[in-house]
């Protein structure tokens, strides 16, 4: 496969002004006659018209009325190059695609007999040849025509301009986009569906028409995605000044799709894991999630599509920007200070989970990468998660009216057009009158910084030093890193947990700095410390670094207790938590992955009971302050990492935890109940998840009363977060119960698509899964591998997040995980090429399980038949 680079980007050689789209919808075989005005790019040397097309059969090809025949163009692979063009010209061609055996859910395809689009990244010449790529932007219309019967609603982006009956059962829909876009943007949906609508008033008077449209049987679980839509317009329209453009905005839910969900203009297509929500069938999480990913798509309007990317290299211009200002939305959602942390602190979780690892392992790229085989290997949680956390540092340097007015710029600037990041980061810098040269590295270095912290109070002076020396390990194609302009947001906490004031250079800055680390090595003096204080370094996250620092047990415990940055209140538990884990997991891993005569010590147990009970603390604070580290948060602590040790050492801790703070966690198993209606406020949802976690440590060491008590709250949930946690309690104490439980389970929600994918997860995760048990549930009636989010429940679950049943030490997991890649790259090529990450850091586990893990990826690699996108993956891995 060929390697694209950022550095040979050109201009495109000519430019749609006019596109006109002609669908005859037929499942086997649909034809699209494309009408487009095309004129020379003046930017461009290039003479040729390039168009692209993929899988498609070209039916006809006329320029200017003319046909063009075989020697007036030439096609390679997926290069249609029409040489010696006109400065101008009408361009007509037809081609059939075939949507019902499109199963990679790129380009236009059928789920459950309807017709859907998903062109981003590039999709859209799946469809049609065309210049497809995200610098040619074009207005559109779009002309529906199928069967009234058994498609009775035609849906695309924009307006809708006209709609009538045709012969032979047939009708048709006009519809016409006035803004101009990129192909990618492209959607349509031809299907039988219902919706819920709604007037909206928009903030300069106008009324836009919301709605979202679902399957028969779903309207009565449309209204949170409704209401997250109308939030969403609102916050935008109070936040950003940024307006609503259309008249129209429609949510379509699809239950075959390949991501969460796509910013068609005008037309969002959702997998319907992020529309479909009651109380029933959903969780907290669920909600959560609706609301974050109704918000994302629809702030692409104006971080994407009114302004979007020039190349693909540039993802993270709109992914790391619109991920930057969902968080926001959630968190200005919840409004209160604890609910603002908490949403932080799940995004710390996010980093490290996942984002850490990436940056540390084979596919480790920078959040503009320099190259790439596919695309759409780099959709990452680099591009995204890291993005966003690069936005946010600009807040954090600039100040939040600073970044507004940076905002502003960009859109003054770059309405309509398709820009860089370096376009976004010199609208910043601009209209703050800032150089942000240094603070472009973010943007062209892969991997995550470390920062070492030394600090000396000196009593005579009454100074305090604090030394930060930084570094950024090795990645592939970048030996060497240079400094990073790293935001590092401080707070110095006095003997009686307090903050102390700060000054610095003279500066007052208040109770929190925001130092601006720019160099390799450097050094910050606070004056007038009148005492011994404990540093509050990174506070509120402030970068995506690594923070080293030798915090001694009693300094944690002290900013455990007392810290008023509830970010690194809660960052001192995970200090506390994982140098504990990593002892034990030595412990367990030289007795041979034998639980024997491990101990945990008072001090952190005291710490953790002392969070709990602290009723003074928003209960969604207490619940993030008593989760531990993941085992795979706990994996990239070690040079060599042994799965199955991990798990061991992780699980004595939550029992210990379970066994001595019995009596508290089950008086706040009671005092946290939410009796009443179901409510997905932020309140109690923090109640529920204090409830659950203390109802999962109990059972963590279950005995006949903790058992019960999941038992019970089984039988008598009354929603589905409730009902989840109680089954998976059960299941994860291997409970005698838990076979009756999950068998009701299913048979109960069989007809709810999203509920048996939990049904699916929850077993795939569980540690009593083995191979065998996933292939014997591979067997279920309800098991599909076509199906993108019920395959991801059970194989991609078991392969990446049951760390002691996929690291088999027989390989066996292994063997799976090659064949379920090879499998799925014959559906999906993206599908499988998630997966196909679950081997990334293959290099970090023991001799034996490098051993099989190389086969695996080998016996992958040396496919004859595999896809650019798996290809690329097991390529890097083994690379
Ligand atoms: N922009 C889409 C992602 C498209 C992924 C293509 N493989 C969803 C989003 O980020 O909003
Ligand atoms: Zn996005």
């Amino acid at each position: 496969p060929q390697t694209i680079y950022r550095k040979d980007y050109t201009a495109p050689s000519y430019l749609v002004d006019t596109v006109e789209l002609g669908f005859d919808l037929d499942p086997a075989r649909t034809v699209v006659a494309n009408r487009m005005t095309v004129r020379r790019n003046p930017a461009s040397a290039q003479r040729e018209i390039e168009l692209y097309g993929e899988d498609i059969e070209l039916v006809a090809l006329r320029l200017n009325g003319r046909t063009l025949g075989e020697g007036d163009y030439v096609v390679e692979g997926n290069l249609l190059r029409i040489p010696n063009a006109p400065e101008e010209a009408t361009l007509e061609i037809e081609t059939i695609c075939v949507p019902e055996s499109n199963t990679t859910l790129s380009g236009l395809y059928t789920s459950n007999g309807s017709f859907y689009t998903q062109c981003e990244a590039e999709g859209f010449r799946r469809i049609t040849y065309f210049p497809d790529r995200p610098d040619v932007m074009a207005r559109f219309t779009v002309m529906l025509r199928a069967d009234k019967d058994k498609y009775p609603v035609l849906l695309s982006n924009g307006n809708l301009i006209e709609e009538g009956d045709l012969d032979g059962g047939r009708h048709y829909a006009l519809w016409e986009d006035p803004f101009k876009k990129p192909s990618y943007l492209f959607a349509l949906v031809a299907a039988r569906l219902v919706c819920q609508e709604e007037n909206f008033e928009l903030a300069d008077g106008r009324t836009a028409l919301l709605q979202v449209w679902v399957e028969e049987g779903n309207l009565d679980k449309t209204d949170y995605a409704m209401q997250s839509l109308k939030h969403s317009i609102r916050w935008d329209e109070e936040r950003w000044n940024l307006e609503l453009d259309l008249d129209r905005f429609m949510i379509v839910a699809v239950g075959d799709f390949n991501m969460g969900a796509m910013e068609n203009k005008g037309l969002n297509i959702f997998n319907t894991k992020f529309v479909l929500a009651n109380p029933r069938v959903a969780t907290d999480v669920d909600f959560q999630g609706i609301e974050a990913v109704v918000g994302h798509e629809y702030f692409h309007n104006w971080t994407g599509n009114r302004v979007t990317c020039r190349d693909w290299f540039q993802l993270s211009l709109k992914e790391g920007l619109t991920v930057f200002r969902d968080q926001e939305f959630s968190a200005d959602m919840i409004g209160t200070n604890t609910g603002r942390a908490v949403t932080r602190i799940d995004q710390v979780r996010t980093l490290r989970q996942a984002q850490f690892p990436e940056d540390a392992g084979p596919m480790a790229h920078p959040v503009r990468p320099d190259s790439f085989v596919e695309i759409n290997n780099f959709y990452t949680v680099t591009v995204y998660e890291k993005g966003a956390e690069v936005v946010r540092m600009y807040q954090t340097l600039l100040g939040r009216d600073g970044f507004r007015k940076g905002m502003d710029l960009y859109f003054q600037r770059h309405d309509e057009q398709a820009v860089t990041c370096d376009d976004f980061r010199l609208a910043m810098a601009d209209a703050n009158g800032r150089d942000l040269t240094q603070f472009e590295r973010w943007y062209s270095q892969a991997g995550t910084p470390v920062v070492q912290a030394e600090t000396r109070w000196d009593e005579q002076a009454q100074t305090y030093t604090l030394r930060l020396i930084q570094s950024c390990p090795p990645t592939p194609g970048q030996a060497e890193k240079l400094p990073f302009h790293i935001p590092i947001a401080v707070g110095l906490l006095g003997q009686d947990g307090r903050d102390l004031p700060l000054t610095v250079d003279g500066k007052d800055h208040g109770t929190t700095a925001v130092l601006e680390l720019t160099e390799s090595d450097q050094t910050f003096v606070f004056t007038g410390v009148t005492e011994q204080p404990t540093p509050s370094i990174l506070r509120d996250f402030s970068a995506p670094v690594i923070l080293k620092h030798g915090y001694s047990d009693a300094e944690l415990v002290h900013l455990f207790s007392h810290d008023s940055d509830p970010v690194n209140r809660w960052e001192a538990g995970q200090r506390l938590a994982m140098s504990r884990l990593l002892k034990l997991t030595g412990q367990v891993a030289s007795a041979g992955n034998v639980v024997d005569r491990l101990d945990l010590d008072d001090t952190f147990i005291d710490a953790m009971r002392k969070i709990l009970v602290d009723d003074t603390l928003d209960p969604s604070f207490r619940e993030q302050a008593l989760l531990l580290p993941t085992e795979s948060m706990i994996a990239d602590q070690l040079d060599v990492v042994d799965p199955l040790a991990i798990h061991l050492a992780r699980q004595f801790v939550r029992a210990d935890i379970g066994a001595r703070l019995r009596t508290e966690l089950l008086a706040q198993y009671d005092a946290n109940q939410t009796p009443g209606e179901y409510s997905p406020d932020a309140e109690s949802i923090g109640k529920r998840a204090l409830k659950n976690l203390a109802l999962a440590y109990l059972n963590a060491a279950p005995d006949d009363a903790s058992l019960a008590l999941a038992q019970q709250q089984f039988d008598g949930a009354t929603n589905m977060t409730d009902r989840v946690a109680a089954l998976s309690a059960l299941v994860h104490a291997r409970a005698p119960a838990a076979a009756d439980a999950l068998q009701r389970f299913y048979d109960e929600f069989q007809g709810e698509a999203l509920v048996v994918d939990k049904w699916f997860a929850m077993q795939a995760a569980a540690p009593t899964t083995d191979v065998n048990s996933v292939r014997e549930l591979m067997t279920h009636k309800a098991f599909t591998l076509r199906n993108p989010n019920r395959a991801r429940s059970l194989v991609s679950t078991f392969c990446a997040g049951n760390a002691v049943g996929f690291h088999a030490p027989d390989g066996s997991g292994y063997g799976f995980w090659a064949e379920q890649v090879i499998a799925l790259d014959a559906l999906n090529p993206q599908v499988a090429s998630r997966l196909a990450r679950a081997m990334d850091r293959w290099r970090r586990y023991t001799p034996d399980l490098q051993a099989h893990m190389k086969r695996a990826l080998q016996q992958v690699a040396g496919q004859a038949k595999l896809s650019n996108d798996v290809r690329e993956v097991v390529g890097k891995a083994l690379a």
